[in-house]
């Protein structure tokens, strides 16, 4: 049993000899089984099958299929033709690929409130590169201050607001504070294995500000103040 990480190539560690090596002789090796993605770093793909050159058997790789996670068997036969006739001989090659959370692309478009405003956008676009349906995305969102609060989701405690990735396009705060001036959440995209809860994650600061209020060093709403005495 070999045992890899899902994407990771691993060594095949096999080593055949021939059992006649007069120059008259030749000797195949072929993969068997070879699941339909999965790849071998030398020799001919025919069918299911690879056929390696014997020389290139030390060193050599076979990367699973992408996101794939489990187990397959691979057979190997070892064919030797001689004067004499042909030999096979059949062995088999466990491989066992663990399943791994991939990084995702994101992107959190920035969104400010108006005082008048019960219930604003906020716009999270997420893309996996994990599509085959193993991976969970959720978007976890802490530090929400009083007076905030994120539509679909589930609270979980201390301003914390779960958001599963069907919620994403219909995501909106609701503000029932609007004293706030601005205020800064910690945005955390994360993707698990379903298989094996294995966690990719990622926390962003989200500054999301007052639009008739700017947050920085100028703000529109700032005037100089000036004494003019005439003597
Ligand atoms: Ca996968
Ligand atoms: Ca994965």
């Amino acid at each position: 049993m070999s045992s890899t990480l899902e994407d990771t190539p691993v060594n095949m560690t096999v080593s055949v000899r021939p059992g006649d090596t007069r120059p008259s002789s030749r000797t195949r090796v072929m993969f068997r089984n070879v699941p339909t993605g999965a790849s071998l770093s030398s020799g001919m793909k025919v069918g299911d099958n690879w056929i390696v050159p014997l020389e290139s058997l030390p060193g050599l790789l076979l990367t699973p299929p992408p996101n794939m996670h489990g187990s397959f068997e691979l057979i190997l036969n070892a064919t030797t033709i001689s004067t004499n006739g042909e030999v096979t001989r059949e062995g088999y090659i466990s491989i066992e690929v663990e399943a791994v959370a991939d990084p995702v692309s994101y992107e959190i478009r920035p969104t400010c409130f108006d005082t008048n405003q019960d219930l604003v956008p906020l716009n999270i676009s997420i893309e996996g590169t994990d599509t085959d349906g193993s991976e969970n995305i959720t978007v976890l969102i802490a530090g929400t201050p009083d007076g905030i609060s994120f539509s679909p989701s589930e609270y979980n405690r201390d301003g914390e607001y779960l958001i599963h990735y069907e919620d994403l396009n219909s995501l909106q705060f609701m503000l029932t504070n609007w004293t706030l001036p601005s205020f800064v959440v910690n945005v955390t995209v994360i993707s698990m294995e379903i298989f094996n809860g294995d966690i990719w994650e990622e926390t962003t600061e989200v500054t999301i500000g007052n639009c008739t209020t700017p947050t920085g060093s100028v703000s529109i709403h700032s005037y100089p103040y000036m004494t003019i005495r005439n003597c």
